[in-house]
């Protein structure tokens, strides 16, 4: 039998990312696994979500990278076994949420390749369905967590696509890293979407057993 595959759900905010998590790791099956970052239910995740949550508590931004970044590494090796035990993993987001929020900041010296370092040695998934929903950046009611205004997230997507294009190797991007329009889409449409292009990506990659690594 080979290895579970590594599925990532990566998007803005409000684009259905959670929603379609759930739906893809149900469709799977009751032994694959869903994994949320941020995590808030470690450690590390209760900082992260009163850096979220309350205006109040200020952290470097260096520093409040650093624990997403932990939080990540804080569950790696519980991903791998349950890859290597058969299981498939969906995450929703992961390393490229990580890079792209914390770039979006402009902060002198915090640019990508800076946010990449500590991520560097993460397992990199086998497909990542980055989800768009055009201008919903730009639409009214975000909620009150830190990052969610319409003029952050818009500097989120350039960040997103600016290490698509530049970071990610074309023949890597192109086989593994798909882009799904979701705009004036169900749910069930989208995860229409979202499963016949996950079931087409298992059947063509079924064989791998390599792990590929950011
Ligand atoms: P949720 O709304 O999905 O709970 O995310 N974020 C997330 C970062 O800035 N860095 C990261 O590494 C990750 C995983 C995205 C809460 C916010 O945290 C942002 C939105
Ligand atoms: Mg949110």
């Amino acid at each position: 039998m080979g290895r579970g595959k590594l599925i990532l759900i990566e998007g803005l905010d409000r684009t259905g990312k959670s929603t379609q998590a759930g739906k893809l790791a149900e469709r799977l099956g009751p032994n694959s696994q869903l994994i949320k970052f941020p995590d808030r239910s470690t450690k590390i995740g209760g900082l992260i979500n009163q850096y979220l949550t309350d205006p109040a508590f200020l952290l470097p931004d260096q520093a409040i990278h650093l624990l997403f970044s932990a939080n990540r590494w804080e569950v790696a090796e519980e991903i791998k076994t349950h890859l290597l035990k058969g299981s498939n993993v969906v995450l929703d987001r992961y390393v490229y949420s990580g890079v792209a929020y914390s770039a979006a900041k402009g902060v002198p010296g915090l640019d990508l390749q800076w946010c990449l370092q500590s991520d560097v040695g993460l397992l990199k998934p086998d497909l990542t369905l980055f989800l768009t929903n055009q201008g919903s950046e730009l639409r009214q009611g975000f909620g009150e967590e830190r990052y969610e205004s319409s003029a952050f997230q818009q500097k989120v997507r350039e960040q997103f696509s600016t290490f698509f294009n530049d970071f990610e190797d074309q023949s890597y991007k192109q086989a593994h890293i798909k882009v799904l329009e979701t705009s004036d889409k169900s749910i069930e449409q989208v995860h229409d979407m979202v499963w016949s292009t996950t079931s087409a990506f298992m059947q063509e990659y079924a064989d791998i057993q390599d792990f590929m690594y950011f």
